[in-house]
């Protein structure tokens, strides 16, 4: 312990955060965070960004942690505002994301606590047990002095292994009263070690017979880019992604063939079927990438999996003679150094690669529907420096399908939860993590309708935030999930449901906005974004499909629109079964 002073613990946890290197804080106020807030503005050097919803603060504060890689602050009052976050954070737990949740509570005093009755007073709920399964940590401060300790392990913890969110939750009388700003020893947080003494000859004698080798990039992959890219350039080995991954690596380079799986394009799918190894960093595996039939999924290939999370390891297998390796991509890159520079694959392999990529990276490209047309030229009218948020939907598909990001363009997307409503707030919790950056928000009608107040934060701040509002008049992506189940039944996604004019809606908000019915409306307003809130409603027709996509429960080679038998035979060179 070193020398100590008395403050109040709302004083003490805004210098901490100061002291940490936190510039902002997202949240919303009530009567039991306005002293949180207000020491935080009188600390002067960090922002409150003060939203019109907490589940945008949650939301913002997980594309914060999502684009910057640091952690992310979000602060709510008790009870509705605590719960409001609540999907946020659970957000924060399926993308694994490090966001330190700060809810106000009742005083100590006046809580319920094992008493059966409903609340002891108003807008208390148990926040700590209904997050509990949806953060790494969450803890109810019940004495000051333990504050300091409680802070340093609830971040630690956040950022440790497999990041994740954390909640510490403030009774009003623990955030008026003094603490002890003693530094923690924070010494006595574990920092994970990984011994890969074990794999190592294995991970050797695999690689070493390997011709058709892979790297499928995921969600855990972020961080690394350096190294990713260092070691697919330098070994020429191709990648692939999944959804949120299709940012890691740099996706103009040859060897890159696009996010894989369900949704994804023909040429990743092609790659990870016929590949001899697959290399899945950071990447869960699920079926969403390997199709039902887990028996059709890369018969010929070994799997090598590491993972900073052995549950995932543990829970799931895709072949009984995949490699699990339980490390950080970090030990992974340093300790497996020399097994990973013998990995070459064969000549043929690097040809049909950059046949692939040919014939399928842009498969859309030519199609002049519009979603499609506007993603191709979005992608031509980018700036080199960008990040895109993207909502749930259709219109999520359409994006990561179409749109590729170079070294220096990002994409902020909820793929564990997904989460409708989560685009715009996205955005705003992306401009504060990078605001040279230029920031398009893509979303649907749907998911614009569950942040829509947030334009007025765009309006008022000025934000130079562009929404690009994909306009189908329906919930697209379930309406699409009911003519293949539920007989074309739209209930709900189109019977009873209808969208306003967005560019109206933007306007009376204050807010300049276009409308685009053709491709060429939406280059010319595209053209015009640029340093003040912006917003284009494109008109989509509700029949637009996603495609290519998988259809009746087919292997992830078999996309819709099905390819001939001979096309298809052409692009396999391992066993496989048509349905
Ligand atoms: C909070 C939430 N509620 C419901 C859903 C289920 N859902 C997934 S996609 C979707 C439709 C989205 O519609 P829209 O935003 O218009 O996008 P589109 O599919 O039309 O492009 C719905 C309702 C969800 N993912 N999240
Ligand atoms: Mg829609």
């Amino acid at each position: 312990m070193g020398s100590s002073q008395k403050t109040t613990a709302t004083d003490y946890i805004a210098n901490e955060l100061a002291s940490l290197g936190v510039k902002h804080v997202f949240g919303y106020i009530g009567a039991r965070n306005a002293s949180l807030i207000e020491s935080i503005y009188k600390n002067g050097s960090i922002k409150f960004i003060n939203v019109y919803h907490e589940h945008t603060a949650a939301f913002a504060a997980c594309s914060y942690a999502q684009i910057s890689g640091r952690i992310a602050v979000a602060t709510s009052t008790s009870g509705p505002g605590a719960t409001n976050m609540l999907t946020g954070m659970a957000s924060a737990w399926c993308d694994s994301l490090p966001v330190l949740f700060l809810t106000g509570q009742a005083a100590v005093k006046a809580l319920r606590e094992g008493k059966q009755i409903r609340n002891e007073t108003t807008q208390e709920v148990d926040i700590v047990g209904m997050a509990q399964p949806v953060t790494k940590y969450a803890v109810q401060i019940r004495d000051a002095d333990s504050l300091p300790y409680e802070m340093a392990k609830a971040i630690h913890i956040a950022k440790s292994g497999r990041p994740g969110p954390v909640l510490i939750d403030l009774p009003e009388d623990i955030q008026w009263a003094e603490v002890e700003t003693d530094i923690s020893d924070k010494s006595v947080f574990d920092t994970p070690h990984y011994d890969l003494s074990g794999i190592k000859n294995s991970l050797h004698e695999i690689v070493s017979k390997s011709k058709r080798p892979l790297i499928m990039l995921g969600n855990g992959a972020h961080g690394y880019e350096e190294e990713i890219n260092a070691l697919a350039d330098d070994r020429g080995i191709p990648v692939v992604a999944s959804m949120s991954a299709i940012d890691v690596y740099d996706a103009n380079k040859s060897n890159y063939l696009g996010v894989a799986g369900n949704y994804g394009l023909r040429c990743a799918n092609f790659a990870l079927t016929n590949a001899d190894l697959i290399l899945a960093l950071g990447c869960t595996m699920i079926k969403r990438y390997t199709g039902n039939d887990i028996h059709l999924f890369a018969p010929e290939a070994k799997i090598v999996r590491v993972d900073i999370d052995e549950n995932e390891l543990d829970a799931r297998t895709i072949k009984p003679d995949e490699l699990k390796i339980h490390a950080s991509l970090d030990a992974f890159f340093r300790k497996c150094e020399d097994a990973l520079s013998i990995i070459k694959p064969s000549k043929e392999w690097h040809n049909q690669i950059h046949t692939w990529r040919k014939r399928y990276y842009c498969e859309n490209a030519d199609n002049h529907q519009l979603p499609y047309s506007v993603m191709y030229s979005m992608n031509r009218l980018r700036k080199q420096r960008d990040i895109i948020t993207a909502d749930v939907g259709s219109h999520q598909l359409w994006a990561i399908q179409s749109l590729s990001f170079g070294s220096e363009q990002k994409f902020a997307s909820t793929s564990g939860l997904s989460t409708m409503g989560y685009a715009l707030p996205a955005a705003i919790g992306a401009y504060y993590a990078d605001a040279s950056a230029d920031i398009i928000c893509v979303v649907g009608d749907g998911g614009l309708q569950m942040s829509i107040q947030e334009l007025q934060f765009l309006a008022r701040e000025k934000m130079p935030v562009t929404i690009i509002c994909m306009n189908n008049s329906v919930l697209g992506a379930i309406r699409t999930l009911q003519n293949t189940y539920y007989s074309g039944n739209h209930y709900a996604s189109e019977i009873d449901y209808s969208a306003p004019d967005f560019a109206n809606v933007a306007s009376a908000y204050g807010i300049s906005a276009a409308k685009a019915y053709k491709l060429s409306d939406f280059q010319e307003a595209f053209a015009l974004r640029g340093g003040k809130p912006y917003l284009i409603e494109v008109a989509i027709s509700a029949d637009v499909d996603t495609t290519p996509r998988i259809t009746s429960r087919r292997p992830i080679y078999d996309l819709t629109p099905l390819l001939s038998d001979e096309e298809l035979a052409e692009n396999m060179q391992v066993r496989y079964e048509r349905r």
